[in-house]
């Protein structure tokens, strides 16, 4: 079997890109790999948004091996290499395994009694002293569902602070920002399945290749059966990605709007809208007031395709080009992460790939959707949908909302009065106000901010000087350095719970083996610290995870991310369910806003009438079209600082390389940092490859070793931010997208030197 499908990979020049990067491990491999007592158990890899089933080999009470899950419809059995490693993670001996305080400068081992009373009574006086908003929690995408509930609880529902954040601020905020404002609900409409139907693929700001690589395979497949289907990049850096495109569009870092208002132009121009959807499905707006279909035609009459190229640097040939692949193609699927999301114009530069979506009716139908990709393996579930943010309650509600905040209190047993109606800080302002002091205590969960939030080094100085708790798997990080206590967190396979991944699917993960030293279910300690801070009543009776499950899928009912069909007993039998599904015999939802969405299909028939799709999020069942300025990033370059400098990642590496840095075999493929420069670029500056240079932005100053290379657009460079010791989030901008709260990492001015 994997014999044949290297073969048939072979066959196509696209597939053989992807296998040289070493994205997936054949099916049927690990039979020669592992002996047979192994016991094998259902569950999810802990990385990325993809949401890839695996099975977690078991012998003799440890983890001893990983492997995709066959009946997985995500992944069919295939993994990247990270997920490959799960197991050698869970034995890092950098595991944090007893609870610490520090004591005179110093890390004392304590007991879990004596950190949790410690960490009570610290946030209890805070509390008392300065009020509720003097408390936060900034959690993370890659927690639980039943995890960040928890907290949600506590902070917002016990304590009474919305100051509760996650790094999803950092990754997916202004893909929720630009879904809800153009289809009026978080989420993507459509799931996978769509890969396998789509005739083009627009991806934009995305390397899938390295980032989704599982998503990567599944176009890949499709594009090796049939090759008519076409697929268009807008980058501007050549990734593994660039390899099967059949056309790349390189636009300056944070330059690429007027592209696709020219390419939106384009196709109405020449025929390819579908005026019958617009019609009845279709607004137009820009920020201030309304717009007729003609207004908006005007709008878009500035940009010409010579415009676009001018703003954004490609050749106006390549925009007509890809606007008519759009067009001509019967169904399109565009995705994108990063390269749209952390700008601070990620919102609008959302709206407009959604534009191209309504404006040609490409979506609501099979192998058509604008769909966001959600980079952490939870962000979905845990945050957007359980309401891990600042503004948000759980099941897409918000605090602002009163009938909303009535809702969850009763759910929590906490007095309505107890939730803040007005939103939390947002990240940068949390952390911001840890800065300065309105913010004496903060509790950090599954995520590293000393190294990866934006202008990181600005930020060190609250996480110094306030009273700073950090449950954590692993030790040490860029941000226990700063903690006052370290709570030792269980990780993956020790515990159970549920991950929802790009697609709407929530999938459950097996508890498999005990957790390493004294680590706890980060639940759990939650649970216990609440009861510690005197929210006994509130807490004590969750006593098992599915507990915690059952009371948040009871706060979905009725909502439209219904997950009340979503038992524990049924994902434990199945690969994952797709929201709404509403009932236990319920198979989940296909597509959203259209028939067979159970929202859609209770809707009045009145409503629906001549309409396929009805977007129920807006008033009026009517998306909208967004006619949004062109603006650029907030630092563009200059002759002081000449280059737009851009972070991201490779395939081998998870974030700030506390997991992934502990497996020999990911360290050996990528063992240091580097910035990439064009050959051009370092021909110009006299720069060789494997020199050592310096990166300095306005904010700071990197030596690095150069890697000259035909990947980043000229007048640009890039810097993967994995390591620690080569921290790229000295160097950028803190800079956010009024609309989302979201940070442009993606492009700051930079010049560049020989060290
Ligand atoms: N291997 C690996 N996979 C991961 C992760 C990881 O750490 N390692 N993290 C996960 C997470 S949380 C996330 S959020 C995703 C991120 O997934 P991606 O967003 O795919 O990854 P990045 O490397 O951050 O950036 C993607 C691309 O944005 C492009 N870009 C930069 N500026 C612009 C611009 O102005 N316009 C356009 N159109 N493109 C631009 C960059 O050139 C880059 O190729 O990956 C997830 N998957
Ligand atoms: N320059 C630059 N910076 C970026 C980005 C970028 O593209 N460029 N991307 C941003 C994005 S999209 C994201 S999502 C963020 C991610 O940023 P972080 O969330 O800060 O990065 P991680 O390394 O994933 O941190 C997760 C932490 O949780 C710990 N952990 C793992 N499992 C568990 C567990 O079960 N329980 C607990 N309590 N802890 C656990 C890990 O050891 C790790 O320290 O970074 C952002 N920062
Ligand atoms: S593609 Fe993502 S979810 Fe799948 S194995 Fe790789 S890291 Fe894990
Ligand atoms: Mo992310």
């Amino acid at each position: 079997m994997a014999l044949k499908r290297r073969e048939f990979l072979k066959a196509s020049a696209a597939a053989a890109a992807a296998a040289s990067i070493g994205v997936t491990l054949m099916p049927g491999m690990e039979k020669t790999v592992f002996a047979d007592s192994t016991t094998w158990h259902k569950s999810v890899c802990r990385f990325c948004g993809t949401g890839c089933g695996v099975m977690i080999g078991e012998k003799n009470g440890k983890v001893v091996s990983v492997k995709g899950d066959l009946e997985n419809t995500i992944n069919k059995g295939h993994l990247c290499v990270k997920g490959f490693y799960l197991h050698k993670v869970v034995y890092a001996k950098t595991r944090l395994l007893h609870p610490m305080i520090k004591k005179n400068g110093k890390w004392e081992r304590v007991s879990w009694d004596e950190a949790l009373d410690y960490v009570a009574k610290k946030f209890n006086e805070i509390r008392k002293q300065y009020g509720p908003d003097a408390l936060a929690f900034y959690g993370s995408g890659q927690a639980e569902t039943e995890e960040t509930y928890m907290a949600n609880k506590l902070f917002k529902g016990c304590i009474g602070t919305n100051n509760m954040e996650g790094n999803p601020r950092l990754c997916m905020a202004s893909a929720v920002g630009g879904y809800l404002t153009s289809l009026g609900k978080d989420e993507p409409a459509g799931t996978y399945a769509d890969i396998e139907k789509a005739e083009l693929f627009l991806l934009v700001g995305s390397n899938t290749a390295e980032s989704h690589p599982i998503i990567f395979e599944r176009i890949m497949r499709h594009k090796n059966k049939n090759p008519d289907v076409k697929i268009v990049i807008i980058d501007p850096r050549k990734t593994p990605t660039d390899q099967v495109a059949d056309l790349h569009l390189f636009p300056r870092p944070g330059w690429d709007l007027a592209i696709l208002h020219a390419m939106a132009r384009i196709i109405i121009k020449e025929g390819y809208a579908d005026e019958e959807f617009i019609k009845n499905h279709v607004n137009f707006r820009d920020n201030e007031k309304a717009l007729t279909f003609e207004e908006y035609k005007q709008f878009l009459e500035k940009y010409t395709p010579e415009y676009a190229a001018k703003v954004s640097g490609v050749s106006p040939d390549e925009i007509v080009k890809a606007a008519r692949m759009f067009g001509q193609a019967k169904t399109a699927m565009s995705m994108w992460t990063m390269g749209l999301n952390q700008r601070t114009r990620g919102v609008w530069a959302n709206n407009l790939v959604t534009n191209l979506h309504l404006l040609t009716g490409k979506i609501g139908v099979p192998g058509s959707d604008s769909f966001s990709l959600t980079g952490q393996p939870n962000a979905c579930g845990g945050v957007r949908e359980g309401g891990g943010l600042c503004h948000l309650l759980p099941a897409h509600r918000l605090v602002k909302n009163p009938k909303h905040r009535a809702e969850v209190a009763k759910v929590w047993g906490v007095p309505v009065e107890n939730i803040q109606p007005k939103p939390g800080k947002h990240t940068i302002a949390m952390f911001t106000a840890l800065n300065k002091g309105e913010i004496k205590g903060i509790y950090i969960m599954c995520t590293n901010p000393a190294q990866s939030l934006p202008n990181a080094s600005k930020y060190w100085k609250g996480l110094k000087e306030q009273f700073v708790v950090v449950a954590e798997s692993f030790f040490p990080t860029a941000t226990t350095e700063y903690a006052d206590v370290v709570l030792p967190a269980a990780f993956w396979a020790e515990k159970e719970g549920v991950y929802g991944c790009t697609e709407r699917r929530s999938q459950y993960m097996e508890k498999v083996i005990d957790p390493q030293g004294e680590a706890r279910w980060d639940a759990w300690i939650l649970r216990d610290l609440a009861i510690r801070m005197g929210f006994k009543k509130e807490f004590e009776k969750y006593k098992t995870a599915e507990d915690i499950w059952n009371e948040y899928i009871s706060l979905t009912k009725g909502t439209d991310m219904d997950l009340s069909g979503a038992t524990y007993r049924r994902l434990k039998k199945v690969r994952g369910l797709t929201w709404p599904v509403p009932s236990e015999d319920h198979p989940g939802t296909y597509k959203r806003y259209t028939k067979g969405d159970p929202v859609f299909d209770a809707l009045p028939e009145e409503k629906k009438k001549g309409r396929r799709m009805y977007f129920y999020g807006k008033p009026d069942g009517k998306a909208i079209v967004w006619a949004r300025p062109d603006k650029g990033p907030e630092e563009p370059t200059d002759a002081e600082y000449p280059l737009a400098l851009s972070t991201g990642r490779v395939l081998e590496h998870w974030h700030t390389r506390t997991m992934t840095g502990t497996v020999p075999e990911l360290n050996r493929a990528v063992p240091k940092a580097y910035v990439e420069i064009n050959p051009e670029d370092a021909k110009k500056m006299g720069i060789a490859d494997k020199d050592q240079v310096i990166v300095e932005t306005r904010r700071g100053k990197l030596k690095i070793e150069a890697r000259v290379i035909d990947r980043p657009k000229p007048g640009t460079i890039f810097i993967p931010w994995h390591w620690e010791e080569w921290m790229a989030n000295i160097l950028t901008i803190d800079a956010f997208d009024p609309g989302s709260k979201e940070p442009e990492y993606k492009v700051c001015a930079a010049r560049l030197r020989k060290a």
